[in-house]
């Protein structure tokens, strides 16, 4: 029988798991190997597995096979599942040793509500329309409440939005005789579901027209009166006075500082009175918009410890472990160690710890990390157990990726991977970015020394900060306004004038991507910061990684686009990378190699010092010019056609001695080098 299959990995996506590996080592010297998937849901308190069951849909099956992929569907929410791959072949039922398997732990997220399917119509009059539906079929959760998105049929642009805990509701006002189009979607603690189909119901025809007209007059006087009314009273509340003149508390003074060019945010806010009745309405200042999960900055808390304790969970410091010192923090040390929590089995963790003697903004700034990554629950972004706040040192506990940042993994492991699993990786960062550009959150150093990677090589966004020197040159890293910025993987308009959004983030994504495939390369090598700036602010990109796919190259380009809004979202990046994954040929296509250098030699003949104008010219500078002749009459008569040259091609030129290869072909290489560290133009 054939030894296990290699490097498993998994992508989570909600409730779906997608499985990749590499063919095992030794086939057993046969041609019939094919995979076979076996599935166990372990208990996270007791650690005990059981058989999946039949709700487990494999795509596109369980068993034979023949693809080194799978993904498995209908797996519950919020579940831990071990899946064990097996290869197999035409004599594995005869072997009476132990299964050769590689196993993968996952744990699923919750899911979505599935769309409401079936929606009825209730009373119809000629202004109303009552609904009533059924719960979705699969709520994967409590159902909070229903979204119904309402409008005029073919009048799409202008829509009603009203929310109801029960199913049924009421339009009103509506315009008799016409067609509305409805439709319903539930929401979860996950997040909304999707919209349920369009279903369309017609409000009765104007049977009376004048009596109709006539009954409409009282209320349009009410409602004409409540408008002027309210108006004045808005006008008058914006006219009275400003937040600068009557101050508005700790917390936004703190804002005014953050945004020190939005200050309009002040007299924004002054519209909340004083701090205390804020808190009463607003909740810390903060609107939350139901079912819109949007990311809060601790430092908008008056108390940053409420902040931490709102969004982390304590952990007493008898329940950790530490280990060893795995680097270096900003405020303290990094360490690895296990932590075990009540009724749970010990696991590994990462410990970040806060050094002794540190003032009380150090403190600050140390939990308002945690009670950002609080509020992050995502596959892939890193996974925050708690804090300990109650006794010294002060720590944030973090899950723990054996494998460390992603730069350094790539590098050490160089031209080790598929093509698949590098994708997956992206795949995994893409992900985890539209799920912080979903909470409003923007990362602003996405890099791949800020991706930590897991003994799954599953990717997880992270973010060490200043704990690692942002840039060898810490001159050049600094804008003239004094902000660090990482200059190689900042969009230009963040460098220029500090727009950092999401799409800025898809930038950085980009040169994470040109990372990745090139397994750690430093993007734009040793170019210098100010070197750097200016090629892309005239247009210049970098070159494609070597034989790295034509369709990724492509993406790179997209993200690192002049117009920010041009650059494609997280949502179509992972789209994207999921549509190569399900079709693998489509990765088949490579960036052209010689088209790769030679675009280079055509746009970017090299001038000064090691350019050559001519074959001649560069075949007597090192000293090979008594094979001008030959090259010349088989057509290496350009520095274009000698950058393909091969060793192969020497050879059959009649360069015989390994001393004149070894000098033609090192000079080539230099020359390339060159020309690859000069960059394609757009
Ligand atoms: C100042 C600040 C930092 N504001 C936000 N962050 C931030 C930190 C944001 C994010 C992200 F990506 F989710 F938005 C992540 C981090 C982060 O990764 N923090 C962190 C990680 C803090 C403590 C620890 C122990 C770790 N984990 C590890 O360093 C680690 C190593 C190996 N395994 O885990």
């Amino acid at each position: 029988p054939p030894s296990a299959p290699r490097s498993a990995i998994s992508n989570v996506n909600e409730t779906s798991v997608f499985l990749e590996w590499i063919p095992p080592a030794d086939t057993g010297g046969r041609k019939d190997v094919s995979y076979y998937i076996a599935c166990k849901k372990c208990n996270s308190h007791s650690g005990l597995c059981e058989a999946c069951g039949s709700h487990v849909r494999y795509l596109p099956q369980q068993t034979g096979l023949k693809n080194t992929s799978v993904m498995m569907v209908d797996l519950l929410a919020h579940t831990n599942y071990t899946f064990e791959i097996e290869a197999v072949n035409g004599v594995s039922d005869q072997n009476p040793g132990a299964r050769q398997f590689v196993s993968v732990n996952v744990t699923t997220n919750q899911a979505a509500p599935s769309p409401v399917s079936s929606v009825k119509k209730g009373k119809i009059t000629k202004n109303s329309i009552s609904l009533s539906w059924q719960e979705p079929d699969r709520p994967n959760g409590i159902i909070l409440e229903y979204e119904i998105k309402y409008f005029e049929k073919d009048e799409e642009t202008s829509y009603t939005i009203i929310k109801s805990k029960l199913t049924t509701i009421t339009a009103d006002g509506l315009k008799p005789g016409s067609a509305y189009i409805f439709q319903i979607r539930a929401r979860t603690a996950a997040g909304y579901g999707g919209f349920s189909r369009r279903f369309e119901f017609e409000t009765s025809p104007v049977s009376v027209a004048a009596s109709s007209d006539q009954s409409q007059i009282p209320i349009i006087v009410v409602s004409v009166t409540v408008g002027v009314i309210l108006l004045a009273v808005v006008i008058g509340f914006l006219l009275s006075g400003s937040c600068c003149d009557h101050g508005c508390g700790w917390a936004s003074s703190l804002r005014a500082v953050a945004y020190p060019n939005l200050t309009w945010r002040c007299g924004y806010s002054k519209a909340k009175q004083d701090p205390e009745e804020e808190k009463m309405h607003f909740h810390n200042g903060h609107i939350k918009l139901p079912g819109v999960r949007t990311y809060i900055d601790p430092h908008t808390y008056e108390d940053p410890n409420q902040a931490v304790h709102e969004f982390a969970k304590e952990i007493e410091a008898s329940c950790i472990t530490i280990e060893r010192v795995i680097g270096a923090g900003e405020f303290g040390e990094v360490c690895s160690g296990r932590l075990k929590l009540q009724g749970k089995r010990e696991f590994p963790v990462a410990i970040k710890t806060l050094k002794v003697g540190y003032t009380e903004k150090q403190r600050r700034d140390f939990l308002g990390e945690a009670s950002i990554m609080g509020q992050f629950d995502h596959p892939n972004i890193i996974h925050l157990e708690g804090v300990v706040t109650k006794s010294k040192p002060v720590m944030i506990v973090t899950e723990y990726m054996e494998n460390g940042s992603l730069d350094t993994f790539l590098k050490k492991n160089d031209g080790q991977f598929t093509v698949i699993q590098l994708v997956g990786m992206l795949r995994g960062i893409a992900s985890g970015m539209k799920y912080l550009s979903d909470m409003g959150y923007v990362h602003r150093d996405l890099a791949a020394r800020n991706i930590l990677i897991n003994s799954n090589l599953v990717c997880k966004v992270s973010d060490f900060g200043l704990s690692r020197v942002l840039e060898d040159d810490p001159e050049a890293a600094y804008t003239t306004r004094g902000g660090k910025i990482p200059i190689r993987w900042t969009a230009p308009e963040a460098i220029a004038f500090r727009k950092f959004t999401s799409a800025s983030d898809v930038w950085s994504y980009g040169i994470v991507m040109w990372e990745v495939m090139s397994y750690g390369e430093r993007p734009y090598w040793e170019m210098t910061n100010q070197d750097v700036i200016k090629a892309v602010e005239e247009g210049y990109r970098l070159p494609s990684p070597m034989d790295c796919p034509a369709a990724l190259y492509q993406l790179m380009l997209d993200c690192w686009q002049k117009d920010r809004n041009s650059r494609p979202k997280f949502d179509e990046i992972v789209s994207m990378l999921d549509k190569l994954i399900r079709n693998p040929s489509s990765l088949k296509t490579l960036v052209n190699a010689s088209s790769r250098v030679s675009n280079l030699l055509v746009e970017h003949s090299p001038v000064g010092s090691g350019a050559y104008r001519s074959v001649g010219e560069w075949l007597e500078a090192i000293k090979m010019g008594r094979y001008t002749e030959i090259f010349m009459e088989n057509g290496y008569s350009s520095m274009d056609a000698v950058a393909q040259v091969t060793l192969e091609d020497l050879r059959r030129l009649g360069v015989t001695l390994v001393g004149h290869q070894k000098k033609i072909m090192n000079s080539l290489q230099e020359m390339k080098v060159q020309l690859v560290n000069g960059m394609v133009p757009l």
